[in-house]
């Protein structure tokens, strides 16, 4: 999964996506730099701890999540980036994080000249709302061209594929975004591809600063449509990105001693998770023990798919066991003793913490 981080320049991108990495990427005050931050980051989970004192494997992999730290447009002016040059980044990224200053410090002057998180954020949603209004006028118009020049056989999908664009658009423009918007199936087939950045899962990362209280969607009064759905967590970005950078147990005793609860790390990929309805299931056996992240409910046909490509074409069968059952009963073959190991097949949706042995056709 790719989580691109995006947010009007000072906001704390990079603190925030140091914090999640334990990188030390440069955060900067003089504008902030101008390469993309790529970190991956591995998705704690204490049951791949359990099956691999079962199974003695070779590996153990967890789950991963990359994130994008995305520098913004400061040079050329207040925005975020969004229409700028790394533009390609946002569209294949799987979920946004958008981080949303709200600490006030005299040495980092907000661009605006004042702290108001309601504000910064409506500003960049909006910004979002209007770089897929802009593809899609663009497209409007190509689709319009190429009706002209169809051939008669050919106008009607044009025609329906124009509709479909001329909707959405009028969605954006009243201030819906695509992932609150309806579309029937035949219209999602034209939408899809062209990666409309409102489509996207959002989560709200307020940087609240060192001593900030926390901060609440539903407290700054955004329009119902543009704030739906969005998961929200507030951190301190430049506390956590120092905590980041400690061994462990040394950063958990400034946590006790801070009053600090879960880790930035932890609350990020906890609320990413819930808000893009991300499960993991987990496969077991001698070579490795591994988690796999995917939407909940997710066919098994498809899910086996993210091991890997052929695994979709060749999918017999799936044997589910869940990870509770699997710890409690002690392996497989006990588990299908007891009855708790199931056969399921192609369109089986998958839960969190299914551990799944596929059986393949290859
Ligand atoms: N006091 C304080 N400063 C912060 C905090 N988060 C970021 N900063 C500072 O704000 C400036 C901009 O942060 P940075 O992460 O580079 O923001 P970006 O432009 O969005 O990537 C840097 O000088 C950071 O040290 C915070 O929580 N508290
Ligand atoms: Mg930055």
């Amino acid at each position: 999964m790719d989580i691109a981080i995006i947010g009007l320049p000072q906001s704390g991108k990079t603190s925030v996506f140091n914090a999640l990495t334990g990188g030390a990427a440069e955060s900067s005050s003089a504008g902030g730099g101008s390469e993309v931050h790529i970190g991956v980051v591995k998705v704690p989970d204490p049951r791949l701890d359990v099956l691999a004192g079962m199974y003695n494997p070779r590996k153990v992999v967890p789950a991963e999540i990359k994130y994008w730290d995305i520098p913004g447009a400061s040079a050329e002016g207040q925005g975020s980036g969004i229409t700028g040059r790394h533009r390609n980044v946002l569209q294949a990224a799987d979920a946004f994080l958008l981080v949303v200053r709200a600490f006030d410090h005299p040495a980092v002057p907000h661009p605006s000249g004042t702290v108001d998180p309601g504000r910064d954020l409506a500003s960049t949603l909006e910004e979002l709302s209007f770089a897929d209004i802009e593809v899609l006028d663009r497209s409007a118009q190509r689709l319009q061209d190429g009706f002209n020049k169809a051939k008669p056989d050919e106008r009607p999908r044009v025609t329906r594929h124009l509709e479909a664009v001329n909707k959405v658009k009028a969605g954006l423009e009243s201030g819906v975004p695509l992932r609150r918007q309806e579309l029937t199936e035949s219209e999602n087939t034209f939408i899809v591809a062209y990666q409309l950045l409102t489509g996207k899962p959002v989560v709200v990362t307020f940087n609240i600063g060192e001593s900030g209280d926390d901060v609440f969607l539903s407290e700054l009064h955004l329009p119902s449509e543009a704030s739906h759905g969005l998961g929200e967590v507030s951190l301190s970005a430049k506390l956590e990105a120092e905590l980041a950078l400690m061994p462990d147990e040394e950063a958990e005793e400034f946590r006790q001693d801070l009053g600090l609860g879960e880790s930035a790390l932890a609350q990020v990929i906890r609320v990413s998770y819930a808000t893009v309805g991300l499960v993991s299931f987990l496969t077991v056996g001698e070579d490795e023990v591994r988690a796999w992240s995917v939407r909940n409910g997710m066919a098994a046909q498809e899910a086996a798919g993210t091991i890997h490509t052929d695994f979709t074409r060749g999918f017999i069968r799936a044997e589910v066991i869940p990870y509770s059952d699997l710890a409690r009963c002690g392996s497989m073959a006990q588990g299908r003793r007891e009855g708790v190991l199931r056969s399921e097949g192609k369109t089986y949706p998958v839960r969190d913490g299914d551990v799944i042995h596929f059986l393949i056709n290859v």
